[in-house]
This record gives C-alpha cells, sequence and structure tokens, in this order.
C-alpha cells in the first residue's frame, strides 16, 4: 500500500477591514500558526476598487456587490499567504462557514464575527476557494511574489 503526502499548497487569506479593526490580526495568525501552517508573506494594505473588482470577479453585479466594496475599503485589510499540507480547504475549515450566525463554534468565523445583519457579511477572513483561486488573488495581492 503506498501512502501519499498531501499536496504543499498556497492561500490568500484576508483579514478584512472588519477584523483589523477590532484587533483580530494577531489571533487569525495564531490560529493560522497553531493548525501547522506557515506564513509566506504578510502584508498591511488599504485595498483599491480596481483590486476588489478582481479579487471579487465573480460577484460583480450581484446584489451585495456595492456595500461589499464599500465595507472592503472602510480601512486597512492584512493580506496574507499561508502556506501548509492542503492548506486552501483546510484555511475555509478554520474559518468556517461564509454567515457567520450559523459558522460552527471552533472556526474564526463562529466565535469571533460580531454586528452582523446589515447589507453585507462582515466576516473577518477571506480564504481562496481553490488552487486558481488562490494563484490568481495571491498574484493580485502580492505581484511581486
Ligand atoms: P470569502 O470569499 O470572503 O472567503 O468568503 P466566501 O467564499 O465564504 O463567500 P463568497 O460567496 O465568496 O462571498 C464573498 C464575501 O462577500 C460577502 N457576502 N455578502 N450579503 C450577502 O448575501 C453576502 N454574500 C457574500 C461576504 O463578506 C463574503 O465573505
Ligand atoms: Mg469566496
Amino acid at each position: 500500500q503506498e501512502t501519499t503526502v498531501p499536496a504543499v499548497e498556497r492561500t490568500l487569506v484576508l483579514v478584512k477591514p472588519d477584523g483589523v479593526r477590532r484587533g483580530l490580526s494577531g489571533e487569525v495568525l495564531r490560529r493560522i500558526e497553531a493548525k501547522g501552517y506557515t506564513l509566506a508573506a504578510v502584508q498591511l494594505l488599504t485595498a483599491t476598487p480596481e483590486l476588489l473588482s478582481q479579487h471579487y470577479a465573480e460577484h460583480v453585479g450581484k446584489p451585495f456587490y456595492q456595500p461589499l466594496v464599500d465595507f472592503m475599503l472602510s480601512g486597512p485589510t492584512l493580506a496574507v499567504v499561508a502556506e501548509g499540507q492542503r492548506v486552501i480547504e483546510g484555511f475555509r475549515s478554520l474559518a468556517g462557514t461564509t454567515d457567520p450566525t450559523t459558522a460552527a463554534p471552533g472556526t474564526i468565523r463562529g466565535d469571533l464575527a460580531r454586528d452582523w445583519g446589515t447589507s453585507v457579511l462582515q466576516n473577518i477572513v477571506h480564504g481562496s476557494d481553490s488552487p486558481e483561486s488562490a494563484e490568481r488573488e495571491i498574484a493580485l495581492w502580492f505581484p511581486s511574489l
């Protein structure tokens, strides 16, 4: 019987403006490292409409798009490249489901999200959802990588 080592991947994590504002950047990094992932790059920056229209290309035109962009422009974001075995799916598991009202306890959104129920979901973090998204998003947020 052959044993297979899970693929080492990279993912883009964002601590969104609500998370940075609430002082949760360190807590998110702590959970990433506690899980055994490595930080490959970290940068605090404020997004631009151009960057967001590319990052959220799949959501352009949806009813929540403009409120989402306004929220993402409301303060600095901590952009993180995390690396590890199956980190793309693994970080989404750490983050919990999109809607924090029902995200499982033990997850970032389930444990830490607050003030939901407005027109945009302020759910603290973003994590890439596939290897293709991860490479595309890392190139957008870290053009030098
Ligand atoms: P993310 O991209 O941030 O990791 O989250 P996700 O995959 O779980 O959610 P996605 O469907 O990609 O949506 C991106 C972000 O848009 C906001 N959103 N608001 N009001 C709404 O119905 C709604 N739906 C999505 C959230 O901030 C979500 O994370
Ligand atoms: Mg998404």
